[in-house]
């Protein structure tokens, strides 16, 4: 278990709190970091300056993958890789720890590597993915959807932002169109530590989660078409108000998801047109998120959105447009480093629990092509997406070590405890 010794915890917290800062605005709560902008390339231009002082080998792909990695003996360079990963960028008024403490923390198990002299017998690698959050280019965790060849490079680049630009126009913008093709680095295995985001471990009082189901996800677009008219001569016989049928659908998701055994619901965002206070909308956009760690269940909510729309929409003549944003199955982790993560946690006298993620992640996509696993360390009221998330030093530095010999248990290396 000496690998750990080498750790810098220290400066996995300073790296942290650096990169919290970019993004930010005095007038804003927290960072704003969305895919391919100004405050992204920053962040991306920092981690770059932090794998080259490591003296990692740095690559980006084609949809703008961060990688940093640490060479093998040269006989052993053509080896699949063992990849650490996440992502960093964030949501609108995002937290300091989602995506970037895994990212980091693979940077600091890199380092001590190097710091304990070990020639790894296989690449080692850590990559931060492009796009994870999906808030402005969708789906969600694109990049790492990409190098599973969940879609074509042509078509990821051909994207269209929430606010109207190409995602390949974007990445030539700030500098990062890769020449590496997505997926052409081989995967030994990868492993994600991150945040929970939820309130189980915080609230079990255990110092981290072993991962090994991921809910299925489902996000659609709805556009609800009426007709503007006066918010005074109209009779209620006489209005087709979108933003009616929208208020009727989201109140009855609600109840539904609260009859369920665990879907959940979510209206992020909501827009409505023309936005008068005296005209009544004559079109109202919101996107849906529907989770359930059942796939069975998770259809069977798709279906019923459906029909809510139908029915509360032609009781006020108004018609309905669905674009489906990102759809995913749930995704089970390989069994083999899920007990890897239990018993190194054990055998370091962190407790540690099997847990099923809320949230989606980059390793739902990895695991299409490699064998993959994550380890959650507590959010702090269970809360995340938003300024308050927080993660205790102590546990930040107990998913640290236990990542950390979890990846020199992959490695089959062993590691003279530094002494000092
Ligand atoms: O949406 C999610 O679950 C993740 O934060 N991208
Ligand atoms: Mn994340
Ligand atoms: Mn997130």
């Amino acid at each position: 278990m000496a690998l750990s010794s080498y750790l810098d915890a220290a400066l996995l917290h300073a790296q942290l709190a650096a990169l919290s800062v970019i993004g930010t605005k005095p007038t804003v709560p927290g960072r704003t970091r969305l895919a391919l902008g100004d405050a992204d390339r920053l962040a991306r231009d920092q981690l770059v300056a932090w794998l080259r002082a490591v003296d990692l080998t740095v690559h980006i792909d084609a949809v703008g993958n961060i990688y940093g990695i640490l060479e093998p003996d040269p006989r052993c360079a053509h080896l699949p890789v063992l990849l650490i990963g996440s992502h960093i960028d964030t949501v609108i008024e995002a937290g300091a720890y989602d995506g970037c403490y895994g990212v980091l923390a693979g940077v600091a198990v890199l380092r001590a590597l190097r710091a304990a002299g070990v020639t790894p017998p296989r690449p080692v690698g850590i990559v931060a993915f492009s796009n994870e959050e999906g808030v402005r280019f969708q789906p969600d965790m694109l990049g790492a959807l990409t190098v599973a060849g969940g879609m074509p490079v042509a078509d990821v680049l051909d994207l269209v932002s929430t606010d109207g630009v190409r995602y390949g126009d974007e990445l030539v913008r700030i500098g990062y169109a890769g020449l590496m093709v997505p997926g052409s680095l081989p995967i030994h295995a990868y492993l994600e530590l991150h945040i929970e985001q939820g309130p189980i471990l915080a609230a079990t009082g255990v110092s981290l989660g072993a991962v090994h189901t991921l809910q299925g996800i489902s996000w659609q677009r709805i556009t609800l078409s009426g007709v503007a008219n006066h918010a005074g001569t109209t009779p209620l016989h006489l209005r087709h108000d979108p933003l009616v049928v929208a208020a009727q659908v989201i109140a009855a998701l609600r109840s539904y998801a609260q009859q369920s055994t665990a879907t959940v619901a979510t209206v992020g965002t909501l827009e409505l047109a023309p936005s008068a206070i005296n005209v009544i909308p004559h079109t109202v956009t919101f996107t849906l998120d529907l989770r359930d760690p059942d796939n069975d269940a998770l259809t069977r909510a798709e279906a019923h959105v459906q029909q809510l729309l139908a029915t509360h929409a032609s009781a006020e003549g108004v018609t309905v447009h669905c674009t489906p944003l990102a759809r995913f199955a749930p995704v089970v982790f390989d069994a083999g480093l899920v007990d890897t993560i239990s018993d190194v946690a054990r055998s370091h006298g962190i407790s540690c629990i099997p847990i099923v993620s809320g949230a989606g992640h980059d390793a739902q996509m990895i695991a299409r092509v490699a064998p993959s696993a994550m380890i959650y360390v507590p959010s702090r009221d269970g809360i995340s997406h938003n300024p308050a998330e927080y993660t205790a030093p102590t546990d930040l530095e107990a998913g640290l070590r236990v990542l950390c010999d979890v990846v020199a248990r992959q490695l089959g290396i062993t590691v003279t405890e530094r002494s000092n």
